[in-house]
């Protein structure tokens, strides 16, 4: 009995000592959590001057380190689809909120309802909660008045106009396989036109185009610097442009009706820090966030009611915009991309 109540102490003793020491071990390693920086890694869809502000400001506030790779809007999904079953970002960050969309019925996104959506107005967040709008802006065309007055030709003022005989093989846009804007202006003439009058208006279209650029933002800069009459892209960029001393852009708008974005943010599903990736979520749709990239000439329109709104985007407010159809847009997006494709090469 003594050996056995002796034995039955020290196997007390023995396991006493073995949970304190892993107690100990787990108490430094929780603090060892908690020293190393919590970190972050999202695909960015806007601009790069845009994106460095952005993030040294969020990096600042909450010591969240954020690693950031700016693509277009196709190359982001192709690249969250090909991570699928091994995500290395968290975060996707602006672009038209169709690449977002398609991604979400594509299963790619985690729904994440952040507080501070709460904000964000009905018609600028998906209702389900896979993604809330940052910023909007307008499709249009960015001409070269210099280049229009050598030719004697007034800038285009319909989309119809884009056709006419002056401007072949002077028009620029970005390819709406790569490009967030470029769809944006392919699902717009779909639902102007309906799909066999819209395709049809795009082979008409490509026979004007002098090159297909990767990225929206690129025709309204090549316009601006005489590489071509007519850039399409969203016009804020164009206004950004002109800012920086591309004098001789002139924007105008198709007065049938232009399509619109919205940039959104969204979660990546299964992707690594998600809780500094929500962190981001809800700090970028604060009023104040919202109101960062217009310091660095990113003049969209914001969707926060209390953001103060960039006084050089206030050009832009009579622009008539169609019923833009986000879900269906969102939803068709690699569908009408490979029509588009089939199309302009039969
Ligand atoms: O940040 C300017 C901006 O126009 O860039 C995005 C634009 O669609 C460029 O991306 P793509 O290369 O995918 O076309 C817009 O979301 C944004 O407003």
């Amino acid at each position: 009995m003594k050996l056995k109540s002796l034995l039955a102490m020290a196997l007390a003793g023995v396991m006493m000592i073995s949970a304190g020491c892993g107690g100990g071990d787990k108490k430094q390693e929780t603090k060892a959590e908690n020293k190393a920086p919590q970190k972050l890694t999202m695909y960015w869809g806007a601009l790069e001057d845009f994106m460095v502000k952005d993030i040294a400001k969020f990096e600042k506030a909450t010591g969240i380190k954020v690693e950031a790779v700016r693509m277009s809007s196709g190359e982001t999904l192709a690249r969250i689809k090909a991570e699928k079953n091994n995500p290395k970002a968290s975060l996707w960050f602006g672009g038209p909120a169709d690449g977002q969309i398609q991604a979400k019925v594509d299963g790619l996104l985690e729904k994440y309802v952040s507080p501070s959506a709460a904000q964000i107005p009905d018609q600028f967040k998906d209702k389900d909660g896979y993604w809330t709008g940052v910023y909007i802006g307008y499709l249009g065309f960015a001409s070269n008045d210099k280049l229009l007055k050598e030719k004697g030709v007034a800038a285009p003022k319909t989309w119809d106009d884009l056709l006419k005989p002056e401007f072949k093989g002077q028009v620029v846009s970005a390819n709406p396989g790569s490009s967030g804007t470029a769809y944006t202006m392919l699902a717009t003439l779909v639902q102007l036109k309906g799909e066999e009058e819209g395709l049809k208006y795009m082979k008409a279209l490509d026979k004007q185009m002098k090159n297909y650029q990767k990225s929206g933002t690129a025709p309204a800069r090549l316009a601006g610097q005489g590489e071509c009459m007519v850039g399409i892209s969203f016009l804020h960029d164009a206004i950004k442009y002109r800012e920086e001393g591309m004098k001789d852009l002139v924007l105008t708008a198709p007065a049938e009706g232009t399509g619109y974005e919205i940039g959104a943010v969204s979660l990546i599903k299964g992707g690594p820090d998600q809780e500094a990736a929500k962190k981001f979520i809800d700090w970028c749709l604060t009023a104040k966030a919202q109101e960062i990239g217009q310091t660095v000439g990113s003049y969209q329109f914001l969707p926060h009611p209390d953001a103060k709104q960039p006084k050089q985007a206030a050009e832009l407010s009579s622009t008539k915009l169609i019923n833009y159809d986000f879900s269906w847009a969102g939803a068709n997006r690699s569908k009408l991309v490979e029509k588009w494709n089939k199309t302009i090469k039969e």
